[in-house]
C-alpha cells in the first residue's frame, strides 16, 4: 500500500491532487503537507492527515516522511512564472534548494519522487511547434531556469543513486477549485470566472498567442498514472511532454461565448506575461508519454468549457 506525502497540498494542483489520491489510496494514506499560514481547510483538512512540510526545511521533511512511513512524495512547491520574476532568489530557494532537500530525504528513506516541470522549461530558441521531447532548453525566466534544473537534478538522483524520480512538463492548468497564483496562463482560468460573474474580461495576453493548456482532471491523471507506470517501460523520466489542447485568448473567448452570448472581452496586454508567453511553445509533441506510459487526455476545449461553466455556476451562486 502506498503512503503518500504531497508537499504544497493547498496550492492549485496540490489541493485537488490530494483529494484524488485519497480517493484512490485511502484517506489515511495521503498526507497533506503545508506551510504555516497556508493550512488545509474544509474537506482537505477533514478528509485525512496533514502535517507541516516546508520544502526548505530538510529536517521537517525527513520527520514527516519517517512519522507517516512515506514511500512516495509529490513535490509541488514552486513559485509560478510571473511571481518568480519578482522574487528570483526565493524561486530558486523553494524550487531547487527545496528539491535538493526532498531528493536527499528520498535517497535516505527510499521514496519515489514526482516534481513537475513545465512548458516554462523551454525558451525562445526551442522549436515552438510540436516541441520535441528531447530538444534545446534555454529559458530566460527564473521559473524556466528552476524547471530545467529540476529536470536535470531529478535525473541525476535517478542515474547516480537510483532514486525513482519521475515528472511531466505541465502546460497551463485550468481548474475550478483553487485559483492559480501568479502564472502567465492564469488568464485561461480568470476568463471563466468573469464569464460566470457577468463581468467584461480584460485579457493580459494578446490575440494569436498560442499556449498549451490542460484541464485539471487530465493533469491529475497524468501525474498519478506516471507514478504508477511500469518503470521498466520508461525511457525518459524527467520530464515528459504531455499535451491536450493549445489555444489563444480569442479561441477560448469564442468557445465561452457559445454558452454565454453576452460575454465581452477586451485586451490590455501585460508586457511581462506577454514576453514569457511568447517564449513558450505553441504546441507540444507528447508521443513519448503516450508510448512509454499510456498518456491520453480526456478533455478538449469544448468539454472543458462545459464542465468549467457548470462547476463555477454552482460554486459562485
Ligand atoms: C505559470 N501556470 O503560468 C503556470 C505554468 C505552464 C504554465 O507553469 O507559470
Amino acid at each position: 500500500m502506498k503512503h503518500i506525502l504531497i508537499i504544497g497540498a493547498t496550492g492549485q494542483i496540490g489541493s485537488e491532487l490530494t483529494m484524488e489520491l485519497r480517493k484512490r489510496y485511502g484517506n489515511a494514506n495521503v498526507v497533506a503537507g503545508y506551510i504555516p499560514g497556508a493550512e488545509p481547510k474544509g474537506e482537505l483538512k477533514e478528509s485525512g492527515p496533514s502535517a507541516i512540510a516546508d520544502v526548505t526545511d530538510a529536517e521537517a521533511i525527513a520527520s514527516v516522511v519517517k512519522e507517516y512511513h512515506i514511500d512516495t512524495i509529490y513535490n509541488l512547491a514552486a513559485l509560478l512564472s510571473v511571481v518568480a520574476e519578482s522574487k528570483p532568489k526565493l524561486a530558486w530557494k523553494i524550487g531547487i534548494d527545496g528539491l535538493w532537500n526532498v531528493l536527499e530525504v528520498a535517497r535516505e528513506q527510499g521514496c519515489a519522487v514526482f516534481t513537475p516541470s513545465s512548458i516554462g522549461s523551454f525558451g525562445a530558441t526551442t522549436p515552438h511547434t510540436q516541441t520535441p521531447q528531447d530538444t534545446i532548453q534555454r529559458p530566460r525566466t527564473m521559473y524556466g531556469v528552476t524547471k530545467v534544473t529540476t529536470e536535470l537534478l531529478s535525473d541525476y538522483y535517478f542515474n547516480k543513486y537510483g532514486v525513482d524520480t519521475r515528472a511531466v512538463r505541465f502546460p497551463g492548468i485550468i481548474s475550478n477549485v483553487t485559483p492559480p497564483g501568479g502564472g502567465t496562463t492564469d488568464y485561461a482560468v480568470d476568463i471563466y470566472y468573469s464569464a460566470v460573474k457577468g463581468e467584461k474580461f480584460v485579457c493580459p495576453i494578446k490575440q494569436g498567442t498560442l499556449m498549451d493548456m490542460m484541464y485539471m482532471p487530465d493533469a491529475l491523471n497524468a501525474a498519478i498514472t506516471l507514478m504508477e507506470a511500469d518503470p521498466t517501460k520508461l525511457i525518459h523520466r524527467n520530464a515528459f511532454n504531455i499535451a491536450s489542447m493549445s489555444f489563444d485568448p480569442e479561441t477560448i473567448y469564442q468557445e465561452i461565448k457559445k454558452h454565454v452570448p453576452q460575454f465581452e472581452m477586451v485586451y490590455d496586454v501585460d508586457p511581462l506575461k506577454q514576453r514569457i508567453a511568447d517564449s513558450w511553445p505553441d504546441s507540444l509533441d507528447d508521443t513519448c508519454a503516450r508510448q512509454e506510459w499510456g498518456w491520453k487526455p480526456a478533455y478538449n476545449l469544448e468539454s472543458m468549457t462545459v464542465d468549467m461553466l457548470e462547476k463555477l455556476r454552482e460554486k459562485l451562486k
